[in-house]
């Protein structure tokens, strides 16, 4: 597949997915959506990519669904088929992000709104410019939370900051969102660049495998109970056993050296 919205490059084991609409604050289309999809699943399938970094170009990050795509309805006096349209886009992308077998972060350059939140809420984790905004701007457009907004944002910052936020749409800048937890970290805006990728070099150096079973058992034992989540370490656990990382990890700390692991 050519993408004509977005862009997709690898070098040092970091893939990085670039929204590319800046004119309009890379809000998402039916094709956006399409394209972000398939550069998920290429950098999930690709033996180099250690890690996934999902961003987007000029002063936004996504605004969110592109609200022209569905003007014409609406001029009409019609509505669109929201359920179908959802069906088409985020519940293919959201899960896919969610899903990909290598550590995926979100670096917030701008503005991120409605469907735009939920694009970073599903990546692993978040780091923000100084510049960045968050909305859950769905309530402005007298929507509810779509695109997995009702599923990460309570998990990602509680039950009541969700709530609050989503009722209110209010913006909320970086240091907010980091205070909150929506972000990990916020970077100056001069050096969001190489911090990034300083963080993404670090992911993509760490065993992959180790990473992505310990998103997967973190996820799963929020809904486990405890002899559950246990059961699901061991399993999880008895594979790691297996990896060349774990023997390299090991390995290394025996012979008091820094590992060197492989993804493997
Ligand atoms: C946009 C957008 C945009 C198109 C900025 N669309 N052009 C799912 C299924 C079905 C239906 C609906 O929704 C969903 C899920 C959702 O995501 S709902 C939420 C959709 N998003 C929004 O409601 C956010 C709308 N945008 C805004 O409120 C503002 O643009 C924000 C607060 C994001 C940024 O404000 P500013 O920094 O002041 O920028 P701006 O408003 O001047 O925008 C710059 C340009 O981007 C402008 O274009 P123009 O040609 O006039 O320069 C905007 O029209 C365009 N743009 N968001 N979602």
């Amino acid at each position: 597949m050519t993408y004509e919205q977005i862009a997709l490059a690898t070098e040092d084991g970091v893939a990085r997915i670039v929204m590319n609409r800046p004119e309009k604050l890379n809000a998402l289309t039916a094709t956006m959506s399409d394209e972000l999809v398939d550069a998920f699943e290429k950098a999930a399938a690709a033996d180099d990519v250690r890690c996934v970094v999902l961003t987007g170009e000029g002063r936004g990050f996504c605004a969110g669904q592109d609200l022209t795509e569905f003007a014409d309805a609406y001029r009409s006096g019609q509505r669109p088929d929201i359920k179908a349209h959802l069906a088409k886009t985020y519940h293919r992308l959201i899960p896919t992000i969610a899903e990909t077998r290598k550590p995926v972060l979100a670096a917030v350059n701008g503005v991120a709104a409605g469907a735009g939140l939920s694009l970073a809420l599903a990546c692993d984790i978040r780091v923000a410019s100084e510049e960045a905004r968050f909305t859950q701007a769905f309530v402005k457009i007298g929507l509810v939370p779509d695109s997995g907004g009702t599923f990460f944002l309570p998990r990602v910052v509680g039950y009541a900051k969700a709530v609050e936020l989503s009722m209110t749409g209010e913006m909320i800048d970086a240091e907010t969102a980091r205070e909150l937890g929506l972000v990990s970290r916020v970077f100056p805006s001069a050096s969001f660049e190489p911090d990034v990728s300083g963080l993404a070099g670090t992911l993509a150096g760490l065993p992959t495998q180790a990473l992505v079973a310990t998103r997967d058992l973190i996820r799963g034992a929020l809904t486990a109970d405890l002899d559950e989540a246990l059961a699901r370490e061991a399993d999880a656990q008895a594979s790691m056993a297996e990896t060349d990382d774990h023997l390299e990890g090991v390995t290394a700390f025996a012979e008091k050296r820094q590992p060197q692991f492989r993804g493997r």
